[in-house]
């Protein structure tokens, strides 16, 4: 079968549809190529001299891995010269980074995790990068932190690679989401599958079930359900999988179902949540949606909120539409 790369689809879909600027197609590929470096330098593992901490922390309070550090310093440097962004953020940067040379300026700000779940890492487990793309501010020369507090409406493109058995980069610019696998002798991302769609039912639920004691009432009441199984007010049994790993979990459900879960707690409330709003949260729910999914905090749709920080924490409850309906209708 004909193999279609990811830049002969993102020119064909501009063809088709006039949604994909040249510069925003640019950036996407941009970001591509950043990722092939992450999944060589990921794959490596122990012979690359890349495991294990770094010895330095980020602004959430969390060490960070080597790889951690590498993966966002390959995603800076490759977009420091692309010339489609005007700045970037990260999780491992306490601040945004303005693009400073007038002629490397785009008109967009990336704003990404550049190694989601890396605790992982060291025991061979999945991780990815999450990427969000926002429009640059009309006429802020040198956009700040402020720039990218924009609602996840606001999103004009939204990604994850995924370092598993394959790399597979998932990706939708506003109308479908669409799988591209990295073909390593190629050296290119061909296309592997067209509009995903998110079954509405599931039996699968993702939760990090040890924080049950954490739990307000309406995931109490949702989970207790799920575990009566058949015997229950379900009437049908449900299967349970948490890799710690969003990217992991969220690419299973977006590819066969399921309800991810890390909703507000006791012991994240005063932060407001666990997951990051701007670099998790708004990219993730933007392609859940995009795939006939739903993507709420547990009491409202998570693309309509207005950020107020740049690592703002919010609770997140997203896939298949029906399971999360369901339990954002108990918090009511
Ligand atoms: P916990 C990874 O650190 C992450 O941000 C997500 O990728 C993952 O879903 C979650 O945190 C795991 O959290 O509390 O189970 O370790």
């Amino acid at each position: 079968m004909k193999q279609i790369s990811l830049t002969q689809f993102l020119i064909e879909e501009q063809r088709a549809k006039g949604n994909i600027k040249p510069d925003l197609r640019l950036l996407i590929e941009v970001v591509a190529r950043a990722c092939k470096a992450i999944s060589i330098a990921v794959g490596k593992g122990a012979l690359g001299g890349v495991l294990g901490d770094a010895g330095t922390g980020n602004i959430q309070g969390e060490a960070q891995k080597k790889l951690d550090v590498l993966s966002n310093e390959i995603l800076l440097e490759a977009n420091e010269w692309g010339g489609h962004v005007a700045a970037l953020a990260s999780e491992e940067m306490d601040h945004s980074y303005p693009i400073q040379n007038e002629q490397c300026k785009g008109g967009y700000l990336l704003v990404f995790d550049p190694l989601d779940g890396s605790s992982n890492i060291d025991v061979n487990i999945s991780v990815g990068t999450i990427f969000s793309v926002l429009k640059s501010p009309e006429g802020v020369a040198q956009p700040g932190d402020d720039a990218f507090l924009q609602p996840g409406t606001q999103q004009v493109a939204a990604g994850y690679t995924v370092y598993g058995p394959s790399t597979m980069l998932v990706l939708t610019v506003g109308s479908g989401v669409h799988a591209f696998t990295l073909d390593r002798e190629l050296g290119s991302f061909v296309l592997t599958q067209r509009n995903m769609q998110i079954p509405e039912d599931t039996k699968e639920y993702s939760i990090n079930a040890s924080n049950a004691r954490f739990w307000e009432p309406p995931v109490q009441r949702y989970i207790t359900e799920l575990q009566a199984g058949k015997e229950g007010p379900r009437e049908r049994d449900f299967n349970m999988r948490w890799v710690a790993s969003m990217v992991a979990d969220v690419h299973r459900i977006i590819t066969r179902g399921g309800i991810f879960m890390y909703p507000l707690d006791s012991k994240t409330k005063a932060q407001g949540g666990k997951l990051r709003l701007l670099y998790e949260a708004n990219p993730m729910s933007m392609i859940v949606e995009q795939a006939g999914g739903a993507a709420t905090t547990g009491r409202e749709r998570i693309l309509d909120l207005q950020p107020q920080k740049l690592h703002q924490r919010v609770p997140v409850i997203m896939g298949s539409k029906n399971e999360v309906e369901r339990v954002t209708g108990y918090h009511k």
